[in-house]
């Protein structure tokens, strides 16, 4: 497709960003990690599973925050680092938050992190307990004192992921209102703050589709990427069966500077539970995107998914690749285009 190729990622080289070849035989617009799942079972004594988890560069390596699944059933977020994005070495002890005044500041559980650097802090988002499912936030310069953020929205909601810069001078976040259970609905929305604190002018950015693979439910994913066509979104989307919920990934471009419009929107899924680790685990097929790693010299995209419940794998594109499959296979309707604002 004219132009494709010169697609460009707007972020830093990362030239030790883990890489394998597509394989020849693959017909799909992202492949797997071959040595996946990368993170197996009992990861550390307290812990049993590992998933959901994002990663970041940073100094020569990468450091991630971690969804730990303690034996006693509750999930907290370990800090982990790592030189190669592969091996991973985790603190034995959850992290433990303080507020800003440097008192002790837990939440009860804490699952699903996300991590994203604005500027020179980073920032970790994830689902937490106030008064029930809700968004808990972070932030670190240095990866050893995490200093607790009010909380930005009100229960219930998940699957909050923070813009890695402020647009239009406010930082911007999507997120996913829902219930307290496994909730059987759910878009995905977008607002804005200009300190961390107060966010408003929520907009709708995209619903579940009639494609059955994201039928019942979406919910953000990876920290969105920036390219110089827009701002490219791993989400996952969930149909529900006779089985139970399945969950995959989705993609798709929101506008650079007014994100609540979604320019594409891809009808297919771009990577669904196939493999062993996908389809077999605590909760059986589930891939669920919470990171990627970018690099801008090559068009390298990492993707890091959890993987049943109980694993992390990673699977691999680029990004002419994916831009020109979600063009391919564009279903953007009216609804989707609009700023989302009623
Ligand atoms: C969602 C979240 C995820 C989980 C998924 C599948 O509601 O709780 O943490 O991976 O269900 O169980």
């Amino acid at each position: 497709m004219i132009g494709i190729s010169e697609i460009k990622l707007i972020c830093p080289p990362l030239p030790n960003i883990p890489w394998q070849e597509k394989p020849a035989d693959c017909i799909a617009p992202m492949w797997r990690h071959k040595e996946n799942p990368i993170i197996g079972r009992n990861p550390l004594p307290e812990v049993s599973r590992i998933f959901n988890s994002a990663v970041l560069p940073y100094k020569n390596g990468f450091v991630g925050v971690f969804r730990g699944e303690q034996r006693d059933g509750f999930p907290h977020i370990y800090f982990g680092k790592s030189s190669d994005a592969l091996h991973w070495e985790f603190e034995s002890e959850k992290i433990r938050f303080t507020d800003e005044n440097g008192e002790t500041f837990q939440p009860l559980y804490a699952y699903d992190p996300r991590l994203v650097k604005v500027e020179n802090t980073y920032y970790a988002i994830w689902c937490q307990d106030m008064y029930g499912a809700a968004i808990g936030m972070a932030k670190t310069h240095d990866f050893k004192t995490f200093t607790r953020l009010e909380n930005p929205f009100l229960p219930y909601n998940r699957n909050a992921v923070l813009f890695p810069r402020r647009i239009n001078g406010n930082y911007v976040m999507l997120s996913r209102p829902c219930d307290n259970g496994h909730t059987a609905f759910g878009d995905i929305f977008i607002s804005e703050s200009k300190d961390l604190e107060f966010w408003g002018r929520h907009r709708h950015v995209m619903g579940k589709s009639e494609n059955w693979w994201e039928n019942l439910k979406i919910g953000g994913g990876a920290a969105p990427i920036e390219t110089d066509r827009g701002w490219l979104l791993f989400y996952h989307g969930v149909v529900n069966t006779c089985n139970g919920y399945v969950y995959s990934v989705g993609a798709a471009i929101l506008d650079i500077c007014k994100p609540s419009k979604v320019l594409h929107r891809c009808a297919n899924y771009v990577l669904t539970p196939e493999e062993w680790y996908e389809e077999r685990g605590f909760v059986p097929n589930v891939c669920f995107p919470c990171a990627t790693l970018q690099d801008s010299e090559s068009g390298r995209i990492a993707l890091y998914y959890g993987c049943a419940d109980s694993y992390v794998g990673i699977a691999y594109t680029t990004v002419s690749e994916i831009y020109e499959y979600i063009l391919a296979h564009d279903c953007t309707d009216s609804h989707d285009r609009s700023l989302g604002k009623r």
